[in-house]
């Protein structure tokens, strides 16, 4: 059901997100699955709400166990229906009391075709990204198309999400201070898929290649403050903390993600994850690191960064050969 009295009022023409006032799912018709991971057990959804402007992307993701609910969802409200018995083993379909059985529900309305594009499985090619192709490239692209950073401004201004926060900076501390919230898809309460951010407060730093020796009291201050806070607030030392900036992000306001290192999150990897604690020593040994290496990334073919490298004649489109495939290696590989 939908109250729309405590929307927020917007100029005539803008779209109201549904996300002020959503409380079901009511309404919502889906019109694509954009994505799924059976093993991450998550789904991206597109679609739309009746009667309302612009598209929905709904990202779904079946919840982990927690430890202090185990006693509970282990009683006789939790029903086993038999698929099969053989010997000593049996396998049920169980259906625990719905609040033991949650799932985290993220929603992007109005969505833009940028954001269907992340969400939407494709093929992903690796970038070497020299220092001459982020200024030929990406930094014109990302100008002209990147995502809105209102959220970030509303966030380090004080405007949202302030029941979440979990560090921050005093606001004197302008060019070292940053603020600590949880990421948009962590529930706040599991530790085994912990995810925080850290947003600095400091405007136009847009990623990774903007990092100088002259942010290291930043950095410096986000990775001793950030662990600090999490130990404090969670229990997690940082022993078990993975912190790390994403490169390409798919934001361009510096932020920094803190995850338990047993979420395997999206992201974690190689071509996409770059440690802070390598950042910092990168920035220690050579002050313009960041500006003179090659970065290498993954790129999605339906992002457009994509077809700007496309255009350069850097990549292109990678279709699978079935003839090549049979007669080939046996790899599988199609080029
Ligand atoms: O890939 P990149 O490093 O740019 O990741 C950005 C992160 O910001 C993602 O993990 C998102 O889940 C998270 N995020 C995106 N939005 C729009 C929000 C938001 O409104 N609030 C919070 N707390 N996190 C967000």
């Amino acid at each position: 059901m939908c109250d729309e009295n405590t929307s927020v009022a917007k100029p005539a023409g803008e779209i109201v997100s549904v996300n002020s006032y959503l409380k079901d799912f009511s309404g919502f018709e889906n019109t694509r699955i954009l994505s799924e991971n059976t093993q991450a057990k998550t789904i991206n959804l597109l679609g739309n709400f009746q009667g309302k402007s612009g598209q929905a992307i709904v990202l779904l993701q079946k919840s982990c166990f927690i430890h202090d609910h185990l006693p509970n969802l282990l009683t006789g409200k939790t029903i086993l229906n038999k698929q099969f018995d053989n010997d000593i083993y049996g396998t049920y379909d169980c259906q625990p009391p719905p609040e033991l059985n949650g799932i985290t529900a993220t929603i992007i309305h109005p969505a833009t075709e940028k954001h269907i594009a992340k969400y939407e499985a494709k093929p992903h090619h690796v970038i070497e990204e020299t220092p001459a192709l982020y200024q030929s490239v990406t930094l014109p692209h990302l100008k002209a198309e990147q995502f809105n950073l209102q959220w970030v401004y509303n966030i380090i201004e004080g405007t949202a999400e302030q029941d979440r926060v979990v560090y921050a900076s005093p606001s004197s501390e302008e060019k070292t201070g940053f603020i600590l919230v949880p990421d948009l898809k962590w529930d706040g309460k599991n530790l085994e898929n912990l995810h925080l951010i850290a947003i600095p407060y400091s405007k136009g730093i847009l990623s990774l290649r903007d990092l100088t020796s002259d942010h290291l009291p930043l950095l410096l201050n986000i990775d001793t403050q950030g662990k600090k806070a999490i130990e404090e607030k969670f229990g997690l030392p940082a022993s078990q903390l993975r912190i790390f900036f994403h490169y390409q992000p798919s934001f361009y306001h510096l932020h920094i993600h803190f995850t338990s290192l047993r979420h395997e999150a999206f992201g974690i990897h190689a071509g996409k994850a770059h440690l802070l604690t390598s950042v910092i020593n990168n920035l220690e040994l050579l002050s313009t690191y960041y500006q003179k290496a090659t970065l290498p990334f993954f790129l999605k073919e339906s992002d457009n960064l994509f077809s700007k490298f496309e255009e350069h004649g850097i990549v292109r489109k990678f279709e699978l050969n079935p003839t090549k495939v049979e007669s080939g290696d046996g790899k599988g590989n199609g080029e």
